[in-house]
């Protein structure tokens, strides 16, 4: 259909309107690069590279289906905003009264406009279920005709995600178990090694690698720390991880405390360098800022990049992947990531993961960084949520992308769809992928 274009004065002829149906070469070009653009991003596979999922191997650490997204930690503390209950009261209820409460508060009696409501309602009509009777038995039935393999390949294939990567933490019991049980590996699914109390509760963390057989003292001394790097190495012996990963509160320093200084300088870079593994740091996580809440607790405040500066400067051997979770947070971070090579900023984590601030940072990226970083990861902590996330993410990205294509058309570049590919599998794992080839 032709675009009513705003004609010119010079395009008025004497018996033609002043606005003729016209479209001018630019405006058609526009188009067509849109539609390119939108071709080339919705059918790009993508590379998720954090989540909280789990091969099916894991049983029941996988979660899945209406109850399970119906209980994700964003949609219960939204819920509360809602009711006058007692906390505890919530939490004693089994999953699936949780489930209908939210459903009541957030979805009957009052629009579902939340991000995390829509992306529900986004997930369940991608699976070909018709929302518009608001009726969760008939949707739990649907569920209930699926088995978690062939439901795992459909909502993969749903939401264009070619690769998996887990969050996988030795700390956890119920994890630990299928590790050392040994599973057969499913290749859509990849591993990090996820080691927050190593850093963030080393007493806790001491007594757990004393418990399993490393000789480490609370003194983070030579034998602790070479202690340390063992067992290090025994969990990316039975993980093969990707990167080794950590979130950090607003108040982390670098150099920080004597333990966690020489726990980073000594056990986990000298580890990571020896490994060609990049080190995940996630910045400005307030935990259980409202501890009522569990899961659905945590808050964020804004981190000081100084230190993350230093570190980096500090090892320029070692790669880094970061994520922000402060908003006040990305700009900064875009000038940190310009200053050093061996690091590389990876998606849009958490309270950040809405449209408008999807939009904002994946502007800035490539402002500041063109294709050099990853544009987005889901976090899914429930398999039908990797439909909702990518689904409305590539819509976000495919609408900043057209602006910057277009910017480069006024100039005369012309791209072609080779090129924007070739873009667009960058910004979707590719350029992550290259990254954790490199070496400095
Ligand atoms: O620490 C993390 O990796 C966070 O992503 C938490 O899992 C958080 O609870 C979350 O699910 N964010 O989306
Ligand atoms: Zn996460």
């Amino acid at each position: 259909m032709l675009d009513i274009g705003a004609g010119t004065p010079e395009n008025k002829t004497d018996s033609g309107p002043a606005f003729l149906l016209v479209t001018p070469d630019h405006a058609l070009h526009d188009h067509r690069l849109d539609e390119m653009v939108e071709r080339v991003v919705m059918r790009t596979p993508v590379y998720d590279i954090h989540t909280h999922l789990y091969a099916p191997a894991f049983g029941s650490l996988l979660r899945w289906g209406i109850d399970d997204l119906l209980v994700y930690h964003s949609l219960v503390a939204e819920g509360f905003r809602h009711w006058e209950l007692p906390y505890e009261k919530f939490w004693s209820q089994d999953k699936s009264t949780q489930a209908e409460l939210i459903w009541t508060s957030l979805f009957v009696q009052s629009s579902p406009v939340s991000e995390a409501c829509r992306g529900v309602l986004t997930t369940l009509h991608a699976l070909g279920l018709d929302v518009r009777p608001r009726d969760l038995p008939v949707i739990r039935q649907w569920y209930a005709g699926h088995k978690v393999e062939g439901h795992l390949m459909r909502v993969m294939d749903l939401a264009g995600v070619r690769t998996i990567c887990m969050t996988n933490s030795p700390f956890d019991d119920q994890e630990r178990a299928v590790w050392q049980s040994g599973w057969s590996r499913d290749a859509r699914f990849t591993s990090a090694l996820r080691i927050d109390p190593l850093l963030l509760d080393w007493p806790a963390a001491r007594r757990h690698l004393a418990a399993s057989g490393y000789q480490v003292s609370e003194a983070p001394d030579a034998r602790t720390l070479g202690e340390v790097r063992r067992f290090l190495s025994d969990w990316s012996h039975h993980l093969r991880p990707l990167y080794l990963m950590i979130s950090l509160p607003p108040d982390f320093a670098y150099p920080g405390d004597p333990t966690t200084t020489r726990l980073i300088e000594e056990a986990i870079l000298p580890f990571c360098e020896a490994h060609n593994l990049p080190f995940a740091l996630m910045p400005g996580v307030k935990r259980a800022v409202n501890p009522a809440l569990r899961e659905a607790g945590d808050g964020v405040g804004r981190a000081d990049l100084a230190a993350y500066e230093r570190l980096f400067a500090a090892f320029p051997r070692n790669k880094f992947l970061v994520t922000a979770l402060p908003r006040e947070n990305q700009h900064d971070l875009c000038v940190v990531a310009r200053k050093f090579r061996n690091v590389h900023l990876f998606g849009c984590w958490w309270f950040t993961n809405v449209p408008s601030m999807v939009d904002e940072i994946t502007r800035m990226r490539l402002e500041l960084l063109g294709l050099s970083f990853t544009a987005q990861h889901s976090d899914a902590q429930v398999l039908d949520q990797l439909i909702y996330k990518w689904q409305h993410s590539r819509r976000v990205v495919a609408g900043v992308l057209k602006d910057k294509y277009r910017d480069l058309a006024a100039t005369g570049w012309q791209v072609s769809e080779a090129e924007i590919s070739r873009d667009v599998e960058a910004l979707s794992g590719g350029a992550f992928e290259a990254f954790l080839l490199r070496r400095f």
